[in-house]
């Protein structure tokens, strides 16, 4: 689904929760488990993830504005104490995947961690790019520790990796870590997204989203493209086929979410719809 542009037309000054955004992206939806220690705790059309601790919780992503007291609500319903959220981590600084934080970390006094290219738009609550469309603010939230690329965080014996895949946003982060799911452990990867989405991606009238971000797209194709995944997580319930997985899991049999050729599929099709977009983009700005 692709209500961007329509959005954009409508929206320049409601809050993006009413802007359009479809209901899906906050209501509640139960929490449920993906593998040992990894709990989907999202809303029905976006994606947090939950990864827990002997010494604590981590949380990927916020989801929407006032999702974080869903995300909360799921936590507690799991059996696990918000209380004990230590950390806090992004995939991108986008309203629908941040606006969540600020709550999140007021709650349970977890550390935030992000990207530095990502961390303005997160510390403003702006969309970055479109700064001055307040239908995409959200509620900032601050960046307690800038991550670099390949540089980890640790907590209770898990181990995440950031993998800076620029383009979606300028700080957009890939996280990998190992867990344990079908009695083996397991690559999971919370990929960050390479859609284009809203982005402006060649020199019409404002220039691009950002300065370089066809070369990050392109850079970020060929590092996913290098990836192993034996577990794909992503930020939209379609761009990993989540309803069909969490139906699968209710009738038993082998985990659904286990799939090494998956991640491969998925940055292939986004490949050529980034192509396809930068061709239109180039042809109307001709
Ligand atoms: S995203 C809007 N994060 O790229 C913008 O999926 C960007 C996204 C979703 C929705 N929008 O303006 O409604
Ligand atoms: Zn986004």
């Amino acid at each position: 689904m692709k209500p961007y542009g329509l959005i954009l037309a409508l929206v320049a000054t409601l809050p993006a929760w009413a802007a359009g955004s479809p209901a899906s992206w906050s209501s509640p939806t139960p929490p449920f488990k993906i593998a040992d220690n990894l709990y989907y705790v999202g809303t029905e059309g976006i994606s947090v993830f939950l990864i827990t601790t002997p010494k604590g919780h981590i949380v990927i992503d916020g989801a929407m504005p006032g999702s974080d007291k869903t995300i909360e609500a799921s936590i507690k319903a799991l059996g696990f104490k918000v209380s004990d959220v230590k950390i806090l981590l992004n995939t991108h600084a986008h309203f629908d995947h941040a606006a969540g934080l600020a709550g999140l970390k007021r709650d349970t006094g977890a550390q935030m961690i992000a990207s530095f290219a990502d961390r303005k738009a997160l510390e403003t609550g702006t969309y970055p790019g479109f700064e001055e469309i307040k239908a995409l603010d959200f509620e900032p939230v601050k960046v307690d520790r800038v991550i670099k690329d390949g540089e980890t965080v640790s907590l209770g014996g898990m181990v995440l990796t950031a993998h800076l895949t620029p383009g979606h946003t300028a700080g957009c982060t890939t996280w990998t870590f190992p867990v344990k799911a079908d009695g083996k452990v397991r690559q999971a990867l919370a990929y960050c997204s390479t859609s284009v989405a809203l982005n402006r991606l060649v020199n019409s009238k404002r220039g691009p989203q950002y300065p370089g971000i066809v070369t990050d797209y392109q850079a970020s194709f060929a590092k996913l493209k290098t990836m192993k995944a034996d577990i794909l997580l992503a930020p939209h319930n379609e761009q990993f086929d989540l309803d069909a997985k969490r139906a699968k899991l209710k009738s038993g049999g082998p985990n659904p979410f286990i799939d090494p050729t998956e991640l491969a599929r998925t940055i292939a099709a986004s490949e050529a719809d980034f192509r396809s977009d930068l061709a239109k983009q180039q042809d109307a700005a001709k």
